[in-house]
């Protein structure tokens, strides 16, 4: 059959992202099948008319990566692109269209109802390989796990057991753009995290318990994607040294695979054996984001942050030590914040010095998750309430605008105190440089 895979994310804050979830989409897909990838932050829409001319694919997949910004502050908001984005294939292409993606496996049934596909993958991208083969064969693919064609409020399928593939063109235009544009090509290392913080839904989407890709696999394709023209790598996962093991095992990979390019990923800021960050950095770690989001003692409690302050210190100071560049990523406005817990935040946030600080402020507010249960319980929400368009969690004793007040005047102009993830302003000076040759996430730019 012949199929075409959508990336339709052109989202440009805080830079264009690496469609890495249609590799492995495209490498569960049996090698009889012609596949197309068209990436929108590569192809415009009359290139992609004129592809479905020549190609005439049979199936479409459109990756739904994001719903939102999960910015309260400055909400933008992405299903009604990918609703029209369906329109627009449906009035030039009978093909079949399914959508998939971590946007999508959050809230299956609201997507799949806005969208209007033909069928949707719950989960890991894998079975969309399966269901090429159920309608190639004729056969009905919701009886595959995590297959809908309706709007069902299903939950995920059991974590995928089967190989996982990424298939990884070396010369495709895709790869040429990221490449030229900050040089980040992206790497996953494992899937799952295995903490329970009350309002993320990244368990959910990638499972509860961690399914680590061996070590030397991964250095092999970091590697490969060194060779392809990577200047810096990202590693996508959850929580890169959520097994810390593992991610030092992995990092020794790298060194001895011979990739010497930089790389980076989230990190949680747990306490860690000494010399973590050494080795690390000695296997070329350049940047640690940590998904710290308070550093008020209740308010880490209420969250269920797998770590108390002091860990948080001692890991930032051992990072800097090695050499690493940092960024913290705060989450205010939760359950029981208070006028007192932001000043206790903010206190402590000046102990992080030479920091990227990113302040996000009202939580949004997932199914499936803890916080969900809690605003229930509040009356913020109701069972009825649509959650697609984003809702955030309001604090009783705090707003909005009085935390982004408390943050702007403890800030005092302070460049490395950004609000959000920075919109549009920052996401055009990191463009320039990216377009001036310097690579990565450039955080230490502004952490000085
Ligand atoms: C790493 C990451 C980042 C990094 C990305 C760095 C980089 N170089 O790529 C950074 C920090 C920059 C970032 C930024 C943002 N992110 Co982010 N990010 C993630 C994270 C942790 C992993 C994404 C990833 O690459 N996973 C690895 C790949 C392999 O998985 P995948 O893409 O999900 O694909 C799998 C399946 O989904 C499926 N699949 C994918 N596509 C398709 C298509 C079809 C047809 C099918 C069948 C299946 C399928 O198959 C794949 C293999 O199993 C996720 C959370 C999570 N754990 O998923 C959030 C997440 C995707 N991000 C999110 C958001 C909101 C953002 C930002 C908008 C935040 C902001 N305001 O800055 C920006 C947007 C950036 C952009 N330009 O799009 C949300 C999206 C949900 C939502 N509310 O919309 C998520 C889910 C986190 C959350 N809050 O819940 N992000
Ligand atoms: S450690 Fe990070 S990825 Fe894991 S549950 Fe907590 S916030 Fe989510």
């Amino acid at each position: 059959m012949k199929i075409l895979l959508i990336s339709p994310n052109t989202l440009t804050v805080p830079y264009p992202v690496y469609p890495i979830g249609l590799d492995y989409v495209a490498g569960s897909i049996d090698q009889e099948h012609q596949v197309r990838i068209a990436d929108l932050n590569v192809i415009t829409m009359e290139e992609l008319a004129q592809l479905l001319t020549e190609f005439s694919p049979e199936i479409i997949g459109i990756s739904c990566r994001n719903i939102d910004n999960t910015e309260a502050g400055d909400p933008l908001y992405f299903v009604n692109g990918y609703r029209d984005l369906v329109a627009w294939l449906r009035a030039r292409s009978s093909a079949i269209i399914v959508c998939g993606g971590s946007g999508f496996t959050i809230m299956p049934a609201e997507v799949f109802s806005a969208l209007q596909a033909d069928y949707g993958v719950i989960g890991e991208g894998e079975r969309f390989g399966q269901l090429v083969e159920a309608l190639a064969g004729g056969r009905e693919p919701t009886k595959i796990p995590g297959v809908i064609s309706s709007a069902s409020a299903a939950g995920p399928p059991p974590p995928w057991a089967g190989k996982q593939q990424r298939k990884f063109r070396t010369k495709s235009p895709h790869n040429r753009f990221y490449i030229n544009k900050g040089g980040m090509l992206n790497l996953q290392t494992k899937r799952g995290c295995s903490f329970r913080c009350i309002y993320c839904p990244y368990p959910h989407i990638e499972g509860k318990k961690h399914r680590l890709v061996p070590p030397r696999e991964v250095g092999a394709i970091a590697k490969d994607l060194q060779e392809a023209g990577a200047k810096y790598l990202f590693i996508t996962d959850s929580a890169f040294n959520s097994d810390v093991e593992h991610s030092l095992a992995v990092a020794r990979a790298f060194k001895a695979a011979g990739v010497s390019i930089p790389w980076g990923g989230f990190f949680a800021p747990i306490r860690l054996p000494d010399g973590y960050f050494t080795v690390m950095a000695d296997c070329g770690l350049r940047h640690v984001e940590f998904g710290t989001e308070s550093l008020s003692k209740e308010m880490l409690k209420t969250y269920r942050k797998p770590f108390r302050i002091e860990d948080v210190l001692t890991a930032h100071r051992q990072a800097q030590k090695a050499g690493i560049y940092t960024a913290h990523y705060f989450l205010l406005g939760g359950p029981g914040e208070s006028t007192a817990t932001v000043t206790e935040s903010l206190d402590n946030i000046e102990r992080l010095k030479r920091a990227a600080l990113f302040f996000f402020i009202g939580i949004r507010i997932y199914p499936w998750t803890t916080l969900y249960e809690i605003a229930l319980k509040e009356g913020q929400i109701n069972p009825d309430t649509n959650m697609l368009e984003p809702v955030f969690y309001t604090a009783d004793a705090i707003s909005h605008d009085a935390i982004e007040a408390m943050i702007t005047a403890r800030a005092k102009n302070r460049m490395n105190w950004i609000v959000g993830s920075g919109g549009e302003k920052s996401a055009q000076t990191v463009s320039k440089m990216h377009d001036r040759g310097h690579t990565g996430p450039l955080w230490e730019l502004i952490a000085r």
